[in-house]
């Protein structure tokens, strides 16, 4: 069933110079990394939308950050796995190939990523609650220092550098999202495609002409508006699709 339809994606994707691939948590799935809305992804009695908010952080850091704390340590020995490999590879390959990623697990860091876009920040940066003025900076320390961590410029509560809900993402980022539209093929990766406006980019690329397919585990509504949905592993598909690549 997949076959006819990983042959039609390598056709495609032989044929383009300009590329562009959304990633969400399925892709870092086979690292370990739980995803939001899969199985195993809650965190005690919470889901994501009820902790990774201002309104939550602000009534209860230390919970918020023992939240963070636990992803943290958890995600410190996870490693890349063959989907961020594959991904890595062609944001080198192609022409132009842009990677725009949900996750801020950095897993698309560590596995060198070119033209990388981190729509929704990173676990390993923090940034000053109070907003002093201090630009956010990285601490992969595991486990963190004190909790909740301080600002190193102002001794104020520091939080982590990701977009919560509610936040805007940074204008950086969507501009940059937003020009990676305009590609030959738009990829959709291991994202269950609820979250905007992450989730609408794959709509600006087909308005836009470009060829969409998506590969995730399960059917999401992304996949009837995609060209092509194939449904299976990434981290098992995408190496499939890379050896048809190379001849
Ligand atoms: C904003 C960072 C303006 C923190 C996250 C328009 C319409 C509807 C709602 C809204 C809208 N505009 C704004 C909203 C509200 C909200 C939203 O979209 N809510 C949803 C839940 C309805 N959006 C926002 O608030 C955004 N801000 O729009 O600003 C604004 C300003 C003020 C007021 C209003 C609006 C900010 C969104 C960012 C939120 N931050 N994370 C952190 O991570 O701690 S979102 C969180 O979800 C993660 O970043 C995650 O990446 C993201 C998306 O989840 P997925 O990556 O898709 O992961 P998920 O588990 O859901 O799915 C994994 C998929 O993989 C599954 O389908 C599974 O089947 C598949 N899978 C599993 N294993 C594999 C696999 N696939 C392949 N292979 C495998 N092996
Ligand atoms: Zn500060």
């Amino acid at each position: 069933m997949n076959e006819d339809k990983l042959e039609r994606l390598a056709a495609r994707l032989r044929g383009s110079s300009r590329v562009t691939i959304l990633t969400g948590a399925g892709v870092s799935a086979a690292s370990g990394v739980p995803t939001f809305r899969g199985t195993g992804g809650l965190w005690r009695q919470f889901r994501a939308e009820d902790l990774a908010t201002p309104t939550a952080f602000s009534r209860d850091p230390l919970l918020v950050w023992e939240w963070y704390a636990w992803r943290r340590e958890l995600i410190a020995g996870c490693r890349p796995n063959p989907a961020h490999e594959v991904i890595a590879r062609w944001s080198r390959t192609f022409n132009r190939c842009m990677v725009v990623t949900q996750n801020v697990d950095d897993l698309h860091v560590k596995a060198g990523t070119a033209n990388l876009v981190r729509v929704h920040g990173s676990l390993w940066e923090l940034s000053c609650w109070v907003e002093c003025g201090a630009l956010p900076w990285r601490d992969e320390a595991v486990p963190l220092e004190t909790l909740p961590p301080s600002c190193p410029a102002c001794g104020g509560l520091a939080r982590p550098a990701v977009v919560w809900f509610g936040e805007s993402l940074p204008q950086h980022a969507v501009a940059e999202a937003t020009e990676a539209c305009e590609c030959e093929v738009f990829l959709t990766i291991g994202t269950s495609a609820v979250v905007y406006p992450a989730a609408g980019l794959v709509h600006e690329a087909r308005r836009r002409g470009a060829f969409t397919a998506e590969i995730n585990l399960e059917p999401t509504p992304a996949s009837d508006a995609v060209e092509l949905a194939i449904h299976g592993p990434a981290d098992q598909l995408l190496p499939d699709i890379a050896k048809r690549l190379t001849p």
